[in-house]
């Protein structure tokens, strides 16, 4: 029978996002449950999940929560294109080669991305320089066989599962000039042509686009950098 799935998410969260991609992806029918994340947490919401935070999933009665863990348990309890089980041939290496490029890629390099978005001045730049190069150096030769996705699939993976709504990030801050510079874009497309075509072919698939607002990221992204950099009041 199929399991009964509630997503708590909030649209504009990267890491709900990324919930939202594995149930698509997977093809599992869900209902959704919008949180407001900028007013305090319903008492409801936080007998859902005592950390207040988005995403949670309701599966069959149990609670689930943290993204990358929420996103493995779909993909182990349904057998999909996305990873192949421990078991199958190939399987425990395909897993660790995913497991290899998202750990490089979000301990090693966009941290550095987000550094830029919510730093100013000489910092947001230096930030910016370390992305870049951090793609090229880690990322890029780990796509040398994408076709167009990650270790020569012609579907999504885990790692595309993993990283879409932080690539739609990367790909349309830098569009608007008072988030991040915009020779980020020109400098990833001539120095990272394998990170570049993945990343556009990532970004294109309808799990990914399906509940995304270019729009109220950028505002949402704006308004929290003007917070960050309003002086602090002093009594
Ligand atoms: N490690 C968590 C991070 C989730 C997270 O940071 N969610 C943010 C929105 S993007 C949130 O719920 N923020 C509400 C708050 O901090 O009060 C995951 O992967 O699920």
């Amino acid at each position: 029978m199929a399991p009964k799935i509630t997503l708590y998410t909030a649209h504009h969260c990267p890491f709900a996002h990324r919930a939202q991609i594995a149930l698509r992806e997977i093809g599992l029918t869900f209902e959704t449950v919008l949180i407001d994340i900028t007013v305090p947490r319903t008492k409801e919401y936080l007998s859902v999940n005592p950390r207040g935070l988005v995403p949670a999933l309701f599966y069959d009665g149990h609670v689930l929560t943290e993204s990358s863990l929420i996103t493995q348990f779909l993909m182990d309890s349904h057998p999909s294109h996305l990873l192949k089980a421990t078991s199958e041939q190939g399987g425990g290496l395909q897993r660790y080669r995913n497991g290899f490029f998202l750990d490089t890629y979000f301990n090693k390099v966009h941290p550095f991305f987000d550094t830029a978005v919510y730093s100013s001045g000489e910092e947001k730049m230096t930030a910016t320089n370390k992305y870049i190069d951090a793609v090229v150096q880690e990322i890029e030769p780990l796509l040398a066989d994408a076709a167009p996705f990650f270790g020569g699939s012609d579907r999504f993976t885990l790692a595309e599962v993993q990283t879409g709504s932080f690539l739609l990030r990367v790909l349309s801050l830098p569009k608007h000039a008072d988030i991040l510079p915009n020779f980020m874009l020109q400098s990833l497309q001539e120095r990272a042509p394998n990170f570049w075509k993945w990343s556009h072919a990532v970004i294109a698939e309808e799990s990914v686009t399906a509940v995304w607002d270019e729009e109220n990221v950028v505002r949402r992204t704006l308004e929290r950098i003007k917070k960050q950099q309003a002086p602090t009041q002093t009594k």
